[in-house]
């Protein structure tokens, strides 16, 4: 069994009940447990112009899914909950990132790991640090040392 991270995020609709429901089909993910779920945490949009407000959420789970597997369950997931892909970066309904699959590194078109941007991200770092303070990244190092170059993104923890 390897632990596995996953970064949910949408901005189009009723973005936290939507990562509610999503937790929800999250908790009975093919082949895993759903260990812990973090609050939401309401976030300015990242390397987007002019688009509303990001709900983000991160949960961990412990999975004998391989990583391509696990990217496909949540691909199909993200589908079923209306996810459109009309140009890069478009408003989401849903949006599942793995972040981490134990300690793989994995450097292909269709997946890399650990995800390549999640330690510039705040979106990311605030809802894992809080369900997961001693996460490493691999490369990168632990995840709470990039908590102060973020801290300039803007996340609010919503009330539960
Ligand atoms: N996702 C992105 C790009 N920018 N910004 C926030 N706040 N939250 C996200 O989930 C997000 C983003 C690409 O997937
Ligand atoms: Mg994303
Ligand atoms: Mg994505």
């Amino acid at each position: 069994m390897t632990l596995a991270y996953v970064a949910l995020g949408s901005n189009l609709g009723d973005s936290a009940a939507q990562l509610r429901k999503a937790l929800d089909e999250l908790a009975h993910l093919r082949g895993s447990r759903l260990l812990r779920a973090s609050s939401l945490y309401r976030t300015a949009p990242v390397g987007i112009r002019g688009q509303p407000d990001f709900i983000n959420a991160a949960a961990v789970f412990e999975t004998r899914l391989m990583p391509l597997e696990m990217l496909e369950e949540l691909l199909s997931l993200e589908e079923r909950f209306g996810r459109q892909r009309a140009f890069l970066h478009a408003p989401r309904t849903l949006d599942l990132d793995l972040l981490l699959h134990g300690g793989q590194v994995i450097d292909t078109p269709r997946l890399q790991l650990p995800h390549p941007r999640m330690h510039l991200r705040a979106f990311v770092l605030a809802p894992l640090l809080e369900i997961a303070p001693d996460c490493g990244i691999p490369g990168r190092g632990a995840a709470s040392a990039w908590r102060t170059a973020t801290a300039l993104q803007r996340v609010d923890r919503l009330d539960a």
